[in-house]
């Protein structure tokens, strides 16, 4: 049937059947049988719409994704094998779409998938990155950033043909709207709508990532940003971000137009889901475009306000976006006097400025507006609403406690086991069966094969078969040649000071040390991370070169490399993430307590059966209350004592230097003659002073409890079975974390889609 199909299509576009096409060709058959079974298939539908709008969506490749949910992956596989094809081969065919920078972008795609599963009448809107996130390139042990296209002649997006015209202050532009399927498992579909420019031009852009800055109408969605700090660089983000609100409310009224029409009642039918502040500019659009269709200012408000929801992604101060507010007036002057007015408003009912949205500095606070024009505020795990009622949030938090909600961040299990780790999957199905693919608290039922050596040997069978493609993989992709029978100690996240690389690094330091003492482990360890870091982020890039440099030193000595490898692995993305979590032992989840909202990869690891090493921090607090504390390593300060040392400037990182020789040991060893002779000595310089002098997000504190406590799990590996326990109990208790069970919590307490 599929295969026929299969052929039917080959035919047309290129005169060939499945056996003569190429893999290339292949693929653009495949993705054009998915879109065609989309078009036949149910769309989710009902009398309220959520549109989640959000500036990044890191979807990752779709066709296998899509396959599985369209239930014809199994088909697909066979009719490809029956004619000589594997369709892993295939999937290689595909170019990765980074359409995000990491944690926020990627849940934004697994939440997407699970609102189209549980059959919920919901879109997302975000913007069509021509380049997405930069390819990272390592040259000289550094980071390098290139251009990474994913657009090709056939691609997953269909042009919709719907313009808008969106004004800026001195001109207006012209969008193009176009849409990529969302396949929900075994349900209807939704949609992503990306928007695009008309009159974009992608030949502003040479070799690298540069490109000129000021052409708006041309380069406006050339890339997704990272966190840039140059003042164009903040415009063009203005830009983008309007941009986007203008087209998805111009979209969210003609739909509701079309279907409803009266807009006093807009609320009724519309939830919008602002993620993160980068769309909050919405909410003064809306008001806008509602008050030019003849609504009060009022009124206008109102509707708005009982429309939109926030929820908030980062507690550090840098990352909460403040614009100026002579940014605004010189990109989008028509919304000053709306959010002016929406500023007003707080001032008279309000005496605490605290609680503004332009402060004294004339810098206008999104966050503030969305929690004052929005009904819902929600954090992304127990720990971080906790911390946004307490202390962040806390003016806020008294004024509207009612509007504050958590809602524990969640990953899609279609993605993160059944289409990564087909062996894993298929085992847990001949086990308990298929439930969980639906009902992931069923994963449960594995707890009964706890003590069950047969099961315990099959799960640490199938982590070695992972380890070992793993292996080819990277071998293949990377040249990397990393020791399939050592313990996978696996670090992949964005490079972040708060996430502390910094100390893994340390900790490679201190092995290496000891192996050379004659202090040899008995398992050999590999330390393998994958991150990038913002381009303009200096600190970030230069712990990436401290990396690369401790990979070049250690993995060529051949006294230690037998016992100590270290792997950076370039352009970590969702791809690679894909193969590296199911094949990871430890889960190195090692973030200053407090700082990490929630984490998702920690969710995904547990989820494949690695063990957790981390602190007790975001969300690791949840996977520690639901594993127990003998199938997780915790270590580290709690958050409660890091925001005390904060609000005191209690903490001073030359006192450990200065107090504990070993720690002056690892640390000096960053500037050591070795490691001088390999790298570029005045970043290492850098680092060094950076840690001693600085040290913002507090490595030192914790640096040796995490060596204390990293040297027991790898003690504890040597007992397979113990080991294998444990793994059990970590993909057993993961259900908790599926993003279907994530969205049904938005959708009662939040959007109350029917
Ligand atoms: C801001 C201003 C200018 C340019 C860029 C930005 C910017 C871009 C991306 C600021 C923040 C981000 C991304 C934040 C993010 O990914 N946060 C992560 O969100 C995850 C999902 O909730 C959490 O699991 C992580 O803990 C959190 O760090």
């Amino acid at each position: 049937m599929i295969e026929n199909k299969l052929n039917e299509i080959l035919a047309r576009r290129c005169g060939k059947n499945i056996k003569d096409a190429d893999n290339k060709e292949v693929y653009y058959a495949l993705m054009e049988l998915t879109k065609d079974y989309v078009k036949e298939g149910k769309k989710n539908e009902g009398d309220k719409k959520l549109y989640y709008i959000s500036a990044e969506f890191l979807i990752g490749k779709l066709l296998s994704n899509n396959l599985i949910n369209l239930g014809i992956y199994e088909e697909v596989k066979e009719a490809l094998s029956k004619n000589g094809k594997a369709i892993e081969a295939i999937e290689e065919e595909e170019l990765e779409p980074s359409l995000g920078n990491g944690g926020l972008g990627r849940l934004a795609a697994c939440f997407l998938d699970s609102i189209a599963t549980l059959g919920l009448c919901g879109d997302g809107i975000g913007l069509n990155y021509h380049f997405g996130l930069f390819k990272q390139v390592f040259e000289n042990n550094k980071q390098k950033e290139t251009k990474n296209p994913w657009i090709e002649k056939d691609s997953w997006l269909n042009d919709t043909g719907i313009c808008f015209t969106v004004p800026f202050k001195d001109f207006s532009l012209q969008s193009r709207l176009y849409d990529i399927d969302v396949t929900g498992y075994e349900n209807g579909s939704n949609k992503l709508h990306l928007f695009d420019v008309e009159s974009i031009d992608e030949s502003l852009v040479g070799d690298g990532i540069n490109f000129n800055k000021y052409d708006i109408a041309k380069n406006l969605t050339l890339f997704l940003y990272p966190d840039d700090s140059d003042e164009a660089g903040n415009l063009l983000r203005i830009y983008q971000q309007y941009f986007m609100v203008c087209n998805g409310a111009q979209l969210i009224l003609k739909e509701y137009c079309d279907k409803w029409g009266d807009l006093h009642k807009l609320h009724e039918h519309v939830a919008i889901q602002i993620n993160d502040t980068h769309p909050s500019m919405v909410i003064p659009e809306l008001i806008r475009l509602l008050m030019e269709r003849g609504i009060g200012q009022d009124e206008a408000v109102e509707i708005v306000s009982k429309t939109c929801a926030y929820t908030n992604h980062t507690i550090l101060a840098e990352a909460l976006e403040k614009w100026p507010m002579h940014y605004l007036e010189q990109v989008v002057p028509q919304l000053v006097p709306i959010i002016r007015n929406l500023d007003e408003r707080v001032r008279a009912k309000y005496q605490d400025e605290r609680v503004y949205i332009i402060d004294k500095d004339n810098r206008v606070h999104m966050a503030h507006m969305d929690i004052h024009y929005g009904y819902s505020v929600n954090g992304v795990a127990a720990l971080h609403t906790e911390i946004l009622e307490e202390s962040e949030l806390r003016p806020f938090y008294d004024i509207y406690p009612e509007k504050f909600n958590n809602k524990t961040n969640g990953i899609t299990f279609r993605r993160w086991l059944i289409h990564c780790n087909h062996d894993l999957n298929n085992y847990l199905e001949s086990l308990i069966g298929k439930g969980f693919h639906k009902d992931a608290e069923e994963l449960k039922k594995l707890m009964d094969y706890k003590d069950d050596d047969k099961v315990i040997d099959e799960l640490l069978k199938i982590k070695q078969g992972n380890k070992k493609k793993l292996v080819s993989y990277l071998k293949e992709t990377r040249g990397l040649e990393l020791d399939e029978n050592a313990i996978f100690d696996v670090q992949i996240k964005r490079l972040h000071e708060y996430k502390r690389q910094q100390m893994n690094a340390l900790y490679v330091i201190y092995k290496y040390l000891e192996i050379k003492k004659g202090n040899k482990p008995k398992t050999p360890i590999n330390v393998i991370f994958g991150a990038k870091a913002a381009p303009a982020y200096v600190v970030a890039k230069d712990i990436i070169h401290l990396i690369l440099c401790l990979q070049q030193l250690i993995n060529n000595d051949p006294e230690v490399s037998p016992y100590l490898k270290v792997f950076m692995v370039e352009n970590y993305n969702v791809t690679a993430a894909e193969k590296l979590i199911p094949a990871a032992d430890i889960s190195e989840q090692i973030s200053l307590a407090s700082k990490e909202a929630s984490g998702t990869g920690n969710m995904k690891m547990m989820l494949n059966g690695a063990v957790t090493l981390g602190t007790m921090d975001g969300a690791n607090v949840e996977i520690a209350d639901l594993v127990g504390k003998d199938n997780i390593y915790i270590f580290g300060e709690t958050s409660e004592k890091v925001i005390d040392l904060y609000a005191k400037s209690a903490y001073h990182s030359v006192d450990y230097c200065i107090n504990d020789p070993e720690i002056k040991s690892w640390v000096d060893f960053i500037v050591s003659a070795e490691l001088l002779k390999i790298g570029d000595p005045e970043r290492l310089l850098n680092l060094h002073a950076e840690l001693i002098k600085k040290d913002w997000f507090m490595t030192l504190l914790d640096v040796k409890d995490y060596i204390r406590v990293k040297e027991q799990a790898f003690a504890d590996y040597e007992d397979r079975k113990a080991w294998g326990k444990k793994m059990l109990v970590n993909t057993a208790q993961a259900g908790f974390f599926s993003s279907d069970r994530t969205i049904a919590q938005y959708n009662e307490d939040i959007w109350h889609l029917s």
